[in-house]
């Protein structure tokens, strides 16, 4: 009996059948239970030897099972082990990591550039009203200088502010100089689109105040931006304009080389000037001068980029963004 016991132990494939076998050579009417329960009639003489004997066949084929159970088990580790093996050898997978839209990029350098000088960054609301975005910049209802930034209007007559000038306003009604903020934002104009304009486009806006400040100061704070976005030697120029709001005024250009066409040209990058009397009048500052400008972020990442149409940056083409990642 225990040969025959011992072979079907030893051959139970799995844990189960290893269970099954055992309920039917342990259980209370397995085959051992069974002899067992024969030891009560024989004679007393007869008992004792028995005795011995199934209890020896019993403790073995304990033991049987033990080790069959123990065997499984290593088994089903070993396989386990075999199932799960990693091959460090083998090329990684490669995270799909995104990148920022190259004017985000362009924002993040510049906002980065003017926090090292000590400016503040700050936002303020697209959708104004007539009074931040015209009047308290000394546009007059009716002024003539209304019309190089036409808009769009809501039904309540507010809209879609032209600039980031408005934010001057609201800055110096709810602060005391000195002080230095730049103001990066969403613009919109309705305007003929072409290849370096869009009916919405970016600026990033800066206002200094407070006492002497100069033309200098300002130029030399446009210098530290050019030289950051474009690298020193870049050719650069200044040239006397209008806006309401300064005095004098001027624009800033830079001379780039066309990527599609290579001809080489003067960009107009931004506005920039003294902040006018009237804009400080309209605000209660006295004894005070300041600078200001505004530079159209589109225009930046044409050039930082090599992008010869400014609808290349709207267009949601993820290989221009896979082109310039990290670039900056
Ligand atoms: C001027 C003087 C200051 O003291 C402060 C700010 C300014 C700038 C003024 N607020 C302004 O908006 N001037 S601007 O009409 O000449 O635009 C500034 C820049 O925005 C332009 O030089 C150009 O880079 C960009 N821009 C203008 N219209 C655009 C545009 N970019 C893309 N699409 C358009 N439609």
């Amino acid at each position: 009996m225990l040969e025959e016991a011992l072979a079907e132990i030893r051959s139970a494939p799995d844990a189960r059948a290893l269970q099954l076998l055992r309920v039917a050579w342990l259980g209370r009417k397995g085959r051992v239970t069974e002899r067992l329960k024969t030891l009560g009639g024989l004679a007393p003489e007869e008992r004792r030897a028995a005795g011995a004997e199934i209890n020896a066949l019993k403790q073995a084929v304990e033991q049987a099972f033990d080790e069959r159970e123990r065997a499984l088990e290593a088994a089903a580790v070993q396989a386990q082990l075999e199932r799960e093996r990693v091959d460090v050898t083998l090329p990684g997978l490669r995270p799909a990591a995104g990148a920022h839209h190259l004017l985000t990029q362009v924002m993040h350098k510049l906002t980065d550039v003017f926090r090292t000088l000590g400016y503040e960054v700050v936002v303020g609301p697209e959708l104004e009203d007539d009074h931040h975005n015209f009047e308290a910049l000394n546009f007059p209802p009716e002024h003539p200088a209304r019309d190089t930034q036409d808009t769009f209007w809501t039904t309540d007559g507010r809209l879609l502010r032209t600039h980031t000038s408005p934010m001057q306003v609201r800055y110096m009604r709810d602060h005391r100089p000195p002080f230095k903020v730049v103001v990066p934002g969403k613009v919109f104009r309705n305007e003929a689109v072409d290849t370096t304009h869009e009916a919405q486009f970016h600026q990033l806006e800066a206002l200094v105040v407070g006492e002497r400040i100069t033309m200098a100061d300002m130029r030399g704070a446009i210098e530290a931006m050019a030289v950051a976005l474009f690298g020193p030697g870049t050719r650069t120029r200044l040239q006397p304009t209008f806006f309401p709001f300064v005095e004098p005024g001027a624009e800033f250009a830079i001379w780039w080389t066309h990527p599609k066409t290579g001809k080489e040209e003067w960009l107009e990058l931004g506005g920039c000037g003294m902040v006018h009397p009237n804009v400080f009048r309209a605000v209660g500052y006295e004894d005070v001068t300041g600078f200001a400008f505004g530079f159209g972020l589109e225009r930046m990442a044409m050039v930082t980029y090599g992008v010869s149409d400014i609808r290349d940056l709207y267009r949601g083409d993820v290989r221009v963004l896979r082109q310039f990642r990290g670039v900056a």
